[in-house]
């Protein structure tokens, strides 16, 4: 395999020393580029691009040979696990992702077999060895999984919800249920990223969008330690290098304390927490990715560049920064004012780190 020539994201995913910091977008490749329009309505529809190793490749791709970026993200869905689960996963034009057959009840939760990730999910694993070929050593590329919290609303509601009603009844009346919804995912779950890892995944991260609706106490029971045995059952080191692991639940504010002493590498910090008021959170126990409000980027060009000064200032001097936004660009931005915000990091942070 050819050897990695910009490891800049992995060192500071470890927080190892840097000349700068290094930056991707979570959804860098998607709606807001015209490019990867084209290549979705050439597809047919979302999970046929999803599913053809090809052309996950190509939207991959696409952000990079247009921003300076130092990293790749796999181009997948974190419904794809509950999908192989047998869910019957559809997207229906403008609504969002759809369920057929949901668990709602401890009968449907017991019914749930873990199944044969190869099996089921091969078109994940060959999208990451294809994506690993085109990109033959220039940045690292980043799996990824949903928090089987995340991935629970999903399956317990049926689709997007406000308030997940139906999952958080069943955290208050049948928590068994759901301990035993929370253990099959992530038993799925671990076998989906390590065969992500084994495909040639550099570093991988679980999105736990929707856990920090949960009442503190119920996020520890259901997403914490969910995440928790995932990040226990993951390889954590392949070909001499360790394969950092990144927790990013959004709105997790003071909770960031908490998943911190998982044994994660890093975490994703949305925009309602300071990064500096994170860093003493996690007291430096783990890097930081983040945290530029996504709606920065429908601003001027000179507020986006004011956003990434206060952020990289907000985190401070030293290794373990990631920039990033706080949560995934918004398909309403303009392409140029991402150029903007990557040339703003690459100019503004040497000044944070010891050359
Ligand atoms: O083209 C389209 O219309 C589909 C839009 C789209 C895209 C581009 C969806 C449907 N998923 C994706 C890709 C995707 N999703 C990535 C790719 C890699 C990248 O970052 O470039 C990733 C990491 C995700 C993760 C994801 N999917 C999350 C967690 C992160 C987050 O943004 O909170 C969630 C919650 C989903 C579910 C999902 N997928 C798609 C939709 C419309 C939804 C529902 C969102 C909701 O309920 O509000």
């Amino acid at each position: 395999m050819t050897a990695l020539r910009n490891d800049l994201l992995l060192r500071a995913l470890l927080r190892r020393p840097v000349p700068r910091t290094p930056v991707w977008i979570m959804r860098q490749a998607g709606r807001y580029l015209p490019e990867y329009r084209a290549t979705r309505a050439g597809a047919g529809d979302f999970m046929s691009l999803c599913r053809n190793p090809e052309l996950a490749c190509e939207v991959t791709m696409q952000p990079l040979r247009r921003y300076a970026l130092d990293a790749a993200i796999l181009f997948s869905d974190i419904l794809t696990v509950p999908d192989a689960m047998g869910l019957g996963l559809h997207f229906v034009g403008g609504e969002g992702p759809k369920f057929e057959r949901p668990v709602q009840n401890a009968d449907a939760v017991r019914a749930l077999r873990v199944p044969d990730v190869e099996k089921t999910l091969g078109y994940v694993f060959d999208a990451v060895r294809t994506i690993r070929r085109e990109l033959d050593g220039a940045v690292p590329l980043i799996g990824f999984a949903g928090s089987p919290f995340t991935c629970g609303t999903y399956m317990v509601e049926g689709g997007s919800s406000r308030g997940f009603p139906t999952i958080r009844g069943l955290a208050s009346e049948a928590p068994e249920v759901l301990d035993e919804l929370m253990d099959k995912v992530a038993e799925t779950t671990i076998e989906y990223l390590n065969a992500q890892i084994e495909a040639g995944a550099q570093a991988v991260q679980i999105f736990d969008t929707w856990g920090a609706a949960l009442e503190p106490g119920d996020f520890r029971r259901f997403s914490l330690a969910s995440m928790q045995r995932i990040v226990d059952g993951l390889t954590r080191e392949k070909d001499g290098r360790r394969i950092p692991v990144v927790l990013f639940t959004k709105g997790a504010g003071e909770l960031l304390s908490d998943l911190a002493e998982t044994g994660c590498d890093a975490l994703g910090v949305d925009w309602t927490t300071d990064l500096g008021t994170a860093r003493e959170y996690v007291r430096d126990k783990v890097a930081l990715q983040g945290n530029l409000d996504p709606a920065t980027l429908r601003e001027s060009a000179d507020a986006v560049r004011a956003g990434v000064a206060e952020t990289l200032a907000s985190y401070g001097d030293g290794p373990g920064h990631v920039f990033n936004l706080g949560h995934g660009i918004t398909p309403d931005v303009d392409p140029d004012r991402v150029t903007v915000l990557v040339d703003a990091v690459h100019e503004l942070s040497p000044q944070y780190h010891e050359s």
